[in-house]
């Protein structure tokens, strides 16, 4: 955030003034006033700063290049206190981040058996099974074929998880972070697929990771011909570690739990593997007693990423409200926000390009009152699904799932500019 010219009229001042604030506004007091200008900054003559004095720090200052010092704030983390080894998870800072591209380092994470180290010069992809000529792919055999590059979401299935008892995160993070989204490169799965030959009666392929879970899952043949990828590079880099290096599955628009990092093996078979641990974890208990299976796809989902819990308003007047949208189910139709707790809506912007199962950046000026309300905003597909309230989710899924909540995000606004998470 500038500091505005000292021509520029009062109102853009005080405007710029509270967008500073909001958009600095952070978890922790310090930082916001980091980066909040002084009220008497405009007026002031323009000193010299110290850091206008001197050189600056040299190229190769950081080889490979880092954030700021001051924005040190904007980290991955996770919800129980210290990270665990091992099973465990970080979240995405969204409440920090800007347009749809989550930076590599601050992708959530979501591991099963923790990090493996993997040199990719021993790394190898099998593909066996009902295949007609079964191969086993090196790195570099699979940096040979032509790649694609596409931007796609990445949301684990028990995101918002909590929600399902009671709006119990401080902030949008805490609550929604299990989700990103990055310009993956690779090559499409069913290129590999022609490769090996799939013999007429394949359905299922099974994809199992070399991580020490040895995580595995089943997934329907027909969208790894469809759309899934093979894929080494991540937002124009080889994968991170945490993210799979140097090989993962990716799914779009499918749970992220089914995108299997550390890819080792493809088999193809004609019914799902199913071992028992898919059988009995990624179903979705319902009210009359039978449980959900299958539901691989992520549903409609949008937040208001800014203002929201954490951020603090400087007082009435004009603010910018900025969130994301997204549904497994192709691209955000478009987006509608509330001001008041859901009595009216209005069509939010949509920042394009839209795209195809990944993040999209809406927005809506709004001017508060200073009156205490709730902010909402809820998401159409292009395949017509609308972001349910929190009361029609629970009619049609009652209380017994722990994955797949998709309900409206409500944040309230206290008259003292703070927000808080609720179920309106
Ligand atoms: N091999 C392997 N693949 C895995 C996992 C794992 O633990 N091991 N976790 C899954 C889960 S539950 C999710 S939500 C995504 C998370 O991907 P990310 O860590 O890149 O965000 O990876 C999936 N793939
Ligand atoms: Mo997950």
């Amino acid at each position: 955030m500038s500091t505005p010219p000292p021509s520029a009229p009062p109102a853009r001042r005080q405007f710029l003034r509270r967008a500073a604030a909001i958009g600095g506004a952070t978890l922790s007091a310090a930082a916001a006033s980091a980066a909040t200008p002084s009220a008497a900054a405009p007026e002031a003559p323009l000193a010299i700063p110290p850091w206008t004095r001197q050189p600056g720090e040299p190229v190769l200052w950081h080889p490979y290049g880092e954030p700021s010092p001051f924005e040190r704030h904007v980290q991955r983390r996770s919800r129980g206190g210290a990270p665990l080894p091992g099973a465990a998870s970080s979240m995405t800072p969204l409440q920090d981040l800007f347009g749809i591209i989550t930076p590599s380092g601050l992708v959530f994470e979501r591991h099963h058996a923790g990090i493996p180290q993997i040199d990719p010069q021993q790394h190898r992809l099998v593909i066996h099974g009902l295949a007609q000529r079964p191969r086993i792919f090196t790195m570099d055999d699979l940096v040979r074929f032509p790649s694609v590059s596409r931007i796609h979401f990445l949301e684990c299935s028990g995101n918002t998880g909590t929600e399902w008892a009671k709006p119990t995160s401080a902030n949008v993070q805490l609550s929604l972070g299990l989700l990103s989204c990055c310009e993956w490169t690779g090559v499409p799965l069913s290129v590999l697929l022609d490769e090996v030959g799939v013999k007429p009666e394949v359905a299922w392929v099974l994809a199992e990771g070399a991580d020490g879970a040895a995580m595995s899952r089943s997934i329907p043949i027909q969208k790894a011909f469809e759309d899934a990828l093979v894929v080494y590079a991540q937002n124009g880099e080889r994968l991170r570690p945490e993210s799979g290096y140097p090989l993962r599955l990716f799914l779009p628009g499918f749970e992220g739990n089914m995108s299997i990092k550390w890819l080792r093996r493809l088999k193809l078979g004609t019914e799902p593997f199913m071992s028992r641990e898919e059988t009995a974890k990624y179903t979705d208990s319902l009210p009359d007693g039978n449980a959900r299976q299958f539901s691989f796809l992520m549903d409609a989902k949008s937040v208001i990423t800014r203002p929201s819990p954490g951020h603090l308003l400087q007082g009435a007047g004009f603010y910018d409200i900025s969130g994301l949208a997204w549904s497994g189910r192709g691209r955000v139709h478009r987006v509608e926000v509330s001001v008041d707790g859901g009595r009216q809506w209005r069509e939010a912007r949509l920042e394009g390009p839209v795209l195809n199962r990944a993040l999209t950046r809406f927005s809506l000026p709004w001017q508060w009152d200073g009156a205490p309300t709730v902010l909402q905003s809820r998401v159409t597909d292009e395949s017509g699904q609308v972001q349910p309230t929190r009361n029609q989710l629970v009619q049609a899924r009652g209380l017994n799932s722990i994955y797949h909540y998709n309900a409206i995000q409500s944040w309230r606004v206290a008259a003292d500019g703070s927000l808080s998470n609720v179920h309106a």
